[in-house]
C-alpha cells in the first residue's frame, strides 16, 4: 500500500472510531445492550437472529435489529416476521457496516433507544472487511458454521481476533460433515485465547437457551457496571 492510501485508510478508521465511541455512549446511557454479528456469508446470522428475536419477544424483552447487506431487503423481511422492529441497511457494494450507517439508520428509525433492551446488528457477510469497523457495540459475536471448515479462524484471524464471543452454528449438521470439534476449538483458541464458544442449531433449537441466558446475563452485568 502506498503511504497516501495508508493515510486515507487511517483517516477513515479514525472517523469511524470517533462516531462509534459516540454511539457507545448513547447505547450505555439508554441501557440497551448492542451486539454486532459477524461471519462469512451463509453462516446463519439471520437464522440465529430469527430464533433469538422470537424467543426474546416471547419473554417480553424489547428487541430491535439492523441488518446490513450489499443488496436486497431479504434478511430484514425474515427478521421482521418475529414482530420486532427491523431496518435493512443496503450498503450498495460496501463489504461491511460503518458507524455512520448505524447513526443514520437509527436516526431514520426513530426507535427510542431507552425503550429497547437489546439491539442486534447483523453485519454484511464477510470474514475480512467488518473487522476494523467498530459500531459502538458492547459485544462482537463471530459465527462459524460446522460446514465452512474448522480452519477459518486461523485463515481469517483478524475477525476472530476482535470477537468477544463465538457461536458455532448448524451444529445439527456436525456429523453429516465430519465436523472436527477439537480442531475448531483449538483454532479459535489459537487466535483468541479464552474466547467463549456457544454451539447452536437454528433448525433444532439446540443451544439456544444457553445462548439466550448468556445474552441476558451480559445485559445485567452491563447495567450493573453503568449504574
Ligand atoms: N441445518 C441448518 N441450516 C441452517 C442453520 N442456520 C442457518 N441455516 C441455513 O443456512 C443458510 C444460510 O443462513 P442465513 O441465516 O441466511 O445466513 P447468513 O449468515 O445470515 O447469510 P448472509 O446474510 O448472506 O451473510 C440458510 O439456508 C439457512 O436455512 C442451522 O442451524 N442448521
Ligand atoms: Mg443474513
Amino acid at each position: 500500500m502506498t503511504p497516501r492510501l495508508l493515510h486515507l485508510k487511517q483517516n477513515v478508521l479514525e472517523k469511524n472510531d470517533r462516531l462509534a465511541n459516540g454511539l457507545r455512549l448513547r447505547f450505555r446511557q439508554a441501557g440497551v445492550l448492542v451486539l454486532n454479528l459477524v461471519s462469512s456469508p451463509g453462516t446463519g446470522k439471520t437464522a440465529l437472529l430469527e430464533s433469538t428475536l422470537a424467543r426474546m419477544r416471547a419473554r417480553g424483552l424489547r428487541v430491535a435489529a439492523l441488518v446490513g447487506d450489499l443488496a436486497t431487503e431479504n434478511d430484514a423481511r425474515r427478521l421482521a416476521r418475529s414482530g420486532a422492529p427491523v431496518r435493512q441497511i443496503v450498503t450498495d457494494g460496501i463489504c461491511h457496516l460503518e458507524a455512520e450507517m448505524i447513526e443514520t439508520h437509527l436516526a431514520a428509525s426513530r426507535w427510542p433507544l431507552a425503550e429497547l433492551d437489546f439491539l442486534f446488528i447483523e453485519n454484511v457477510g464477510n470474514l475480512v472487511c467488518p473487522s476494523g469497523y467498530d459500531l459502538g457495540e458492547d459485544l462482537r459475536v463471530v459465527l462459524l458454521s460446522v460446514t465452512e471448515g474448522e480452519d477459518k479462524p486461523v485463515k481469517y484471524p483478524s475477525l476472530f481476533n476482535t470477537a468477544d464471543v463465538a457461536v458455532l452454528t448448524k451444529i445439527d449438521l456436525a456429523e453429516a460433515v465430519d465436523f472436527d470439534r477439537a480442531a475448531a476449538y483449538a483454532n479459535l483458541q489459537a487466535v483468541r485465547p479464552g474466547l467463549r464458544v456457544f454451539e447452536t442449531s437454528a433448525k433444532t433449537g439446540q443451544g439456544l437457551e444457553a445462548w439466550l441466558a448468556f445474552l441476558l446475563e451480559a445485559r445485567t452485568q452491563r447495567l450493573a457496571e453503568t449504574s
